[in-house]
């Protein structure tokens, strides 16, 4: 028996985990009391991480597809099956030809973190997707241009602050997201014990709404406007104090004149809030000794997404919180930090090339995973022919899931990098498994770059594997697609030498792979701490609460706050317009997250699924009266693209005209090996999800505030 200290990697919160194995068994999972972040806090996924590992499902070798039947193979017959492939279909139709879709999980993994980009650079497509669109691109675009880089997002300072205003984020249930926290819980109880105060925006009385001071049941789809009426407010009633940030910002006059017909009288009938709640939420925010506004998914995924998010932090500006302990700071991470080097002022640009069907815009090199079916199923120069995912499950994750799976069936080849025979890797040819996190070393080099602390961990290798890494498994598909062959070790330190030049650095010659990576970054980084310090350390180690880093963080053109960033501007229009909105009635589809659920891929826990069925379309009473919905009852909800039968559960938990259905389920598709999900199948309210429904700037998908018709049957 022993008990291995592991960092929980399946969401941001980064807790730390006593994991007791009893040979090779997972005997017990339980919170690290000792742990510098998480102290003790742990929640149903990270305590089924065993069931994870343990599961009879996740994938032990390679599969290769032939003739439509899947067999085990060995690593080599299936780096044989895709070196006869892959190659010969970038010769002949180009690089565009191939397409990458990088999924969730390979934020959370050290090893793709960290050799995704060999890979991606070494195929060098166009045709690059990611998760990032159905979440936070919207936000990398705001940070981009208010602040220079698009890593720039700053996060709520919620162990310090006063008054806390959250739109579209349930973080009691998500654990917090783009702000790393684990135990949200204590953290929001311990701002309202020191007399603080926390506001929710959400069309549901979300479990954080419940807790909060304050809940205000907003319609789908108008954080923005409602933002703007208090910024509004702010400059109307002489609220506005920059404090010591006022020399750093430009564009204060022009977001005053900006925000003029966005007055809380325009659009309260919009919003569904009262001109005269709307004051007061903006008068309390400029009253609060210290205020922190924040965002998440519900702001980011819908039409107005960047502009939402944007103005999330021109209120975090305009009342003097942003980069001031209590309200929303810029975290500085041991290791990775992307936007330390002082003295940048290059400034940020999307929409530097466009996607060949759709014209949308590039951001951070990717194209909207909204047009990724476009790209497959249009005939031309430049079509896609083959698709690697790692890490990723978009045929239910993102919109108009039906016709990417279309889609996939008419690729040339296809690779899943995954540990599960699932709705996306059914497609692929060959499947290429990881090991499961248990099995593997981490840290987390990118969350630590949202953290409400500067906080860094490492964790060994809990239980040995016969698994390649995955950071092996990446260097091998680069070695294919660029014809250096085999030699991993030789790759890996041709990859380490770049690190290290870029570091400063010299690498450990005692170290290989994703441990010499990261010490390169944490000896280079603003702790000056080694890999060999953190090893000593099983439960982290704290550098402290967040500091000022204005005006050092800036890489703006101008070196300043933009706040007034053309790109940003020239979207206000479209927002203008929406004021002349006379809401018709018609529901819209909104999601939600639940405890148990990690997107679309934990469904095969039994200990997450069991219990009733949560895939349900939640409606207010109301609505259920006006429409003829019988709770328990199933109910169809068709949209432009698809439709659904899902079991009604009405509850005054939400917003009338608006109804809910968690994403990630829909597990009744063939040819899958994923039992206990399919028992627990749930519908893909992606089936739902337009893929023609995207918030222009960043080419987002908007997943929250879809037009829907509902009716009993
Ligand atoms: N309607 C709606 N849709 C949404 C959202 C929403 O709120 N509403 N949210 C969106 C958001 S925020 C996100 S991030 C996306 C997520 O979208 P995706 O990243 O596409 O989906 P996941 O469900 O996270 O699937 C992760 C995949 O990675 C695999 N996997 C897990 N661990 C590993 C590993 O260690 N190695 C490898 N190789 N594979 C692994 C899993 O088996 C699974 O196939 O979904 C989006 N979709
Ligand atoms: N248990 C669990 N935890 C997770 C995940 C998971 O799937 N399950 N996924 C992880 C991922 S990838 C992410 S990105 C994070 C997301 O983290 P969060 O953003 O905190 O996640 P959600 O719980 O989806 O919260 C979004 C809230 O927005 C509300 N909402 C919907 N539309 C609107 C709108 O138009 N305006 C406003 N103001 N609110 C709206 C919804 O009702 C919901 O309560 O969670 C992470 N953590
Ligand atoms: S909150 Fe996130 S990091 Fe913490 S145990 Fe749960 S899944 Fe793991
Ligand atoms: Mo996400």
């Amino acid at each position: 028996m022993r008990t291995e200290q592991v960092t929980c990697p399946l969401c941001e919160a980064t807790c730390g985990l006593d994991v007791t194995i009893d040979g090779d068994r997972v005997t017990t999972v339980r919170g690290d009391a000792a742990d510098v972040f998480s102290s003790g806090y742990i929640c149903p996924k990270g305590a089924s991480i065993g069931a994870l590992h343990h599961d009879p499902d996740r994938l032990r070798t390679p599969m290769i597809k032939r003739d439509g039947e899947w067999h085990a193979a060995t690593w080599d017959e299936a780096y044989a099956e895709i070196a006869a492939r892959l190659p010969k279909i970038i010769a002949d139709h180009g690089k565009d030809a191939v397409a990458v879709y990088a999924g969730n999980p390979s934020v959370h993994n050290t090893s793709t973190a960290l050799y995704g980009r060999v890979l991606y650079k070494a195929l060098s497509t166009k045709n690059f997707y990611s998760a990032s669109t159905v979440d936070q691109m919207p936000k990398h675009v705001s940070a981009g241009y208010l602040f220079g880089d698009p890593m720039s997002i700053p996060v709520p300072d919620v162990d310090r602050t006063a008054h806390l205003l959250l739109l579209g984020a349930n973080p009691l249930v998500s654990n917090g997201s783009l702000m790393t926290a684990p135990d949200m819980r204590g953290r929001l109880k311990a701002i309202q014990s020191r007399g603080g105060k926390i506001v929710v925006l959400d069309p549901r009385r979300s479990r954080t709404a419940e807790l909060a001071d304050e809940h205000h049941a907003i319609r789908p789809g108008t954080d923005a406007l409602l933002l703007f009426a208090l910024v509004n407010t702010l400059f109307a009633e002489d609220l506005v104090d920059l404090g010591t940030l006022a020399e750093h910002v430009t564009g204060v006059d022009e977001v005053r004149d900006l925000s003029q017909p966005f007055t809380p009288e325009a659009v309260a009938p919009i919003t569904g809030i009262t001109a005269d709640e709307t004051r007061r939420l903006a008068r309390e925010l400029a009253a609060a000794d210290s205020a922190a506004v924040y965002g998440r998914i519900g702001t980011s995924t819908q039409a107005f997404g960047t502009l939402a998010s944007w103005l999330v932090d021109v209120l975090n500006v305009l009342t003097g919180n942003l980069d001031r302990p209590g309200g929303a700071m810029f975290p500085l991470a041991a290791a990775g930090q992307a936007n330390v080097k002082a003295g940048r002022r290059r400034g940020f640009a999307h929409g530097r090339w466009r996607s060949r069907v759709r014209d949308l815009p590039e951001v951070l090199g990717e194209f909207p995973v909204a047009t990724l079916a476009d790209e497959i199923l249009t005939p031309g120069d430049g079509q896609v022919r083959a698709l690697i995912t790692v890490c990723g499950n978009p045929c239910l994750s993102t919109p108009n899931s039906a016709r990417l799976a279309e889609a996939l069936d008419q690729l040339d080849f296809m690779i899943s990098l995954d540990v599960y025979l699932n709705e996306t890797s059914r497609h692929a040819d060959v499947i290429l498994p990881g090991p499961s996190p248990l099995e593997r070393p981490h840290y987390d080099v990118a969350l630590y770059q949202f953290a409400v602390r500067n906080i860094a961990n490492w964790t060994g290798a809990a239980i040995p594997t016969d698994l390649p890494q995955e950071w092996e498994t990446l260097l091998r598909l680069t070695g294919i697609i660029t014809g250096a062959g085999a030699d991993v070790a030789a790759m890996d330190d041709f990859v380490a030498a770049q690190f290290a030049a870029r570091a400063g650095v010299d690498p450990d010659p005692t170290l290989t792979g994703p441990e010499r990576l990261i010490d390169l970054l944490l000896r280079s980084g603003p702790y000056k701490v080694t890999l060999a310090e953190l090893k000593a350390a099983p439960h982290g180690i704290d550098y402290g609460p967040l500091r000022p880093r204005v005006p050092d963080v800036l890489a703006t053109p101008s070196g300043l706050i933009e706040l007034a960033a053309p790109a940003l501007v020239e979207d206000v229009p479209r927002l203008t317009a929406e004021l002349a909105t006379v809401p018709n009635g018609q529901m819209l589809l909104i999601g939600r997250r639940q405890l148990g659920s990690n997107n679309s891929w934990m469904h095969n826990l039994e200990p997450l699924v069991k219990g009733k069925n949560r895939c349900t379309a939640q409606v207010n009473p109301a609505d259920a009266e006006r429409l003829g919905l019988v709770d328990g009852a199933d109910v169809t909800v068709r949209s432009r693209t698809g439709k659904v039968r899902v079991p009604v559960e009405v509850t005054d938990t939400i917003r009338t005209g608006v109804i809910s259905i968690p994403h990630g389920w829909g597990h009744d598709q063939t040819g899958m090996r994923t039992a206990v999900a399919t028992a627990h199948a749930g519908i893909n309210s992606n089936l739902l999800a337009d893929e023609l429904l995207i918030d222009a700037l960043s080419g987002n998908a908007v997943l929250n505030g879809i037009p829907v018709e509902v009716t009993p049957n």
